[in-house]
């Protein structure tokens, strides 16, 4: 039998592999337990979403390998793929059992097998016991009947949804990916996604990363470490993503991995999702030790009221404090943190969104701006409607309003949003934007938003972000010269000679730069993509 594994991943640029993640777990417990083992063959296949070119690449590339079962990994960045790809290779392999797991089909699985008649089975929650039952039920032509997690096709076109299955308790129970070799660091572009626990303690109601579980469970530290050594010592890696929700939940836990990283690798280049307010000196100084090259903190909204409502509270007494010594200890291998907003929370208005967004400016962090997305499995899912929740029906489920956040508001955020991307594309006009600040008198934001509504009026409203998979090509550069013509005008009608011949001379610059900046940037915000 011939067990196909498929990830399209939202990979940014050259990187066209990265070590970690749901397909390496799968097929690594299923190599470690499956009895049938010496008769399955598998193959992993890791895509990347961001390719824009024909389909048929990945699905001759399937197809040539002639799988028996193929399991997509579905996931909001990839789920329209994913059932695109499906309608075809559902022609070409008419026997093969397609399989879907991730959480896009965890929810509403019924639904799914109804609307997609190619899907045959899906996986529900965590995937590793689940998959390797139905592959041996399979491999010996067993009835799926007993097999909990799972909805099926039965042989008459009958959907069935069988029981739950309740979480594994014990996460070391996983054969690690890393230690059994399904990994092949050697093999990899140098990227490595790495998990030390499954879950979150804290509860937003937009998230996913509770995964339904009521605690957090996680890997031991002995498993930690072992893991850590061989990736840390590898010459091949060049990075290690923490996966972990929020990496300083627990003090004692986390400075403990930071020590086995210390040991081992000082030097490694590190990326984390912290929470600001729960940073400690410890930690601060632990970090300090090492080479943190990004660090990505959740802020969402500096609106008391609206956080609140996403269940969230956020001590803005002491972020500044505590990311002021942050920035300090971490300087030597990260200029900038990224601060992530959303936009369009229930409760929430477009002048909070502006405040947080002069707040992160003032912190001297750069902004990571996403609108809420509303996602099957999450509380705020459920409570759409009360908050008079309108989202957009496919993937990535962006809202488009609701009852505090009106769609006039909605595209004050999306005008911000640009002014946003222009600074984020590497500050090269941020002296302009201070001088103007200066010279107003008013918000950074303010002007951020003057400059986003001159580009959405021109329908130019992606002009700053990076483009993933050309960045150099950019057609719209006639329309960001008339934009410093105009801001040379507006400069000239203030009265402000000096700002006005500034314009001018960056004008003139502007197209030898624009290169640069797209190189700079490509690999930082590759998955803005996304977001409008
Ligand atoms: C790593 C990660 C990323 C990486 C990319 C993914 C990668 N390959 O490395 C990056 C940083 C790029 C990323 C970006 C985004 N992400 Co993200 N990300 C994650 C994260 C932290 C880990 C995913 C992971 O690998 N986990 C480890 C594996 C082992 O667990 P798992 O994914 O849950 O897989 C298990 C099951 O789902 C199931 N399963 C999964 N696939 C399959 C396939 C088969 C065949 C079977 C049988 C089972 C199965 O079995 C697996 C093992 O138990 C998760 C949260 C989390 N902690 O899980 C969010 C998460 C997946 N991301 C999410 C989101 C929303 C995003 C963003 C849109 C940004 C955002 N936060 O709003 C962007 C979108 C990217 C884009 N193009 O624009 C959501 C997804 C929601 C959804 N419905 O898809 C999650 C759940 C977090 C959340 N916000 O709630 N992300
Ligand atoms: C792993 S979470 C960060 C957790 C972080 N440690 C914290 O304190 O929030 C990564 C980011 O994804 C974004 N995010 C998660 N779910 C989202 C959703 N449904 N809509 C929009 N953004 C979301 C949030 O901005 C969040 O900060």
């Amino acid at each position: 039998m011939k067990v196909a594994f498929v990830m399209i991943d939202p990979m940014i640029g050259k990187r066209l592999h990265r070590a970690g993640g749901a397909i390496y777990a799968l097929s690594s417990y299923l190599k470690d337990r499956n009895p049938y083992i010496s008769g399955i063959d598998t193959k992993i296949f890791n895509f990347n979403s961001l390719y824009t070119g024909p389909l048929n690449l990945y699905i001759s590339a399937i197809v040539d390998y002639k799988p028996d079962v193929i399991g997509f990994s579905t996931y909001c960045w990839n789920v329209e793929i994913v059932k695109n790809l499906i309608r075809s290779i559902r022609k070409l392999l008419p026997d093969a059992t397609v399989i879907l797991g991730g959480p896009e089909v965890s929810y509403n699985s019924e639904e799914l097998m109804s609307d997609h008649k190619e899907i045959d089975l899906i996986i529900r929650g965590e995937g590793e016991i689940t998959f390797n039952e139905v592959i041996s039920h399979l491999y010996t032509n067993k009835e799926l009947t007993g097999v909990s997690g799972i909805t099926y096709r039965t042989k008459n076109g009958n959907v069935v949804q069988n029981a739950d299955r309740p979480l594994h308790p014990v996460l070391d129970d996983f054969p690690s990916p890393f230690l059994n070799g399904t990994i092949n660091l050697a093999e990899s572009d140098g990227e490595v996604a790495y998990e030390t626990v499954r879950g979150c303690k804290f509860r937003c109601s937009y998230c996913l990363h509770t995964k339904g579980m009521s605690h957090v469970r996680e890997y031991s530290l002995e498993r930690v470490e072992e893991e850590l050594r061989l990736i840390l010592l590898s010459p091949c890696v060049k990075i290690i993503w923490f996966l972990d929700p929020t990496f300083n939940a627990e003090e004692e836990r986390a400075l403990k991995v930071l020590e086995i990283i210390e040991r081992y690798n000082p030097n490694m280049p590190l990326a984390f999702e912290i929470r600001a307010d729960l940073l400690t000196d410890r930690l601060i100084e632990q970090f300090g030790r090492l080479n943190v090259a990004e660090v990505g903190i959740g802020l969402q909204s500096y609106s008391e009221s609206a956080n609140k409502h996403i269940h969230r509270k956020n001590n803005i007494e002491i972020i500044e404090e505590k990311l002021g010594k942050l920035k300090k200890a971490i300087a030597h291998s990260c200029e900038q943190f990224d601060i992530d907003l959303i936009y369009g929370l229930p409760g929430d208005l477009f002048e909070n969104y502006k405040k947080s967004v002069d707040y992160i400016l003032y912190l001297g962090g750069r902004i990571y701006y996403q609108p809420l997305r509303i996602f099957k499995g999450t509380q705020l899912y459920n409570d759409s409607e009360d908050y008079g929740i309108v989202f957009n029906g496919t993937a990535p489920y962006n809202v488009l309003s609701n009852s505090t956040y009106d769609m006039e508001q909605m595209v004050s955020s999306y005008c911000l949003n640009v002014g946003i991307d222009y600074i984020n594309r590497g500050g090269i006009y941020n002296d302009i934007i201070s001088a103007i600040k200066e010279a107003k008198q008013c918000a950074y934001s303010d002007i951020l938003q003057l400059i986003g509504r001159y580009f959405w009026d021109k329908q130019a409203y992606d002009i700053f972000r990076v483009s993933n998979w050309t960045p150099d090509d950019r057609s719209d550069a006639s329309v960001f010269d008339d934009f410093c013509q105009f801001l040379g005008s507006y400069m000239l009608k203030e009265n402000n000679m000096d700002l006005s011949r500034k314009v001018r001379e960056k004008i003139d610059g502007y197209l030898d730069m624009e290169k640069d900046i797209s190189k700079s940037m490509y690999s930082q915000y590759g998955y803005f993509q996304l977001t409008i």
